[in-house]
């Protein structure tokens, strides 16, 4: 069985860039509903708990640097088949394996600086979501 939901953050090098309007643009379009949303900035400690599945990778310091150097929009999202309807329209981890028309292949820049996260799975989009958001504040 596959959820309906999914969590994404719009990293700091898409806002940075500008593109916040034009990814929420594309998600929206794709036929995802915004059931959560918030702009904020994860702190250090955040990142290191939001990704430590990564903690043992030799680009983990490097990732928590990145995601953690300016604001993102964290936002869940819902749509049938969620979780790999949304990995499909973000695109591979390196953009330049990425299909084209797919939000990485568009925006990101290399893969560490990728412009968007998409949960892996439907536990990963159910604890992702919890961290960035209470009950009163999905809808
Ligand atoms: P995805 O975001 O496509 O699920 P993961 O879970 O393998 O990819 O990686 C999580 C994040 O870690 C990526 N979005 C990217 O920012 C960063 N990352 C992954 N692989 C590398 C790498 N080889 N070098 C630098 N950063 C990486």
């Amino acid at each position: 069985m596959t959820g309906n939901r999914t969590f994404t953050m719009i990293k700091p090098d898409a806002v940075e860039d500008g593109h916040i309007g034009a990814i929420l643009e594309k998600i929206t379009a794709a036929g995802f509903k915004i059931v959560a949303m918030k702009y904020t900035q994860m702190s250090k400690r955040d990142a290191q708990e939001f990704y430590a599945i990564h903690k043992e990778r030799p680009f983990f310091g490097e990732l928590v640097e990145f995601m953690t150097r300016g604001p993102i929009v964290a936002a869940i999202l819902e749509k049938d088949n969620a979780v790999e309807d949304f990995r499909a329209l973000i695109g591979s981890t390196n953009p330049e394996e990425a299909a084209e028309g797919t939000i990485r292949k568009l925006y990101a820049k290399n893969i560490g600086e990728n412009a968007v996260h998409g949960s892996d799975s439907d536990e990963n989009a159910k604890i992702e979501g919890a961290f960035h958001f209470s009950g009163r504040e999905v809808f």
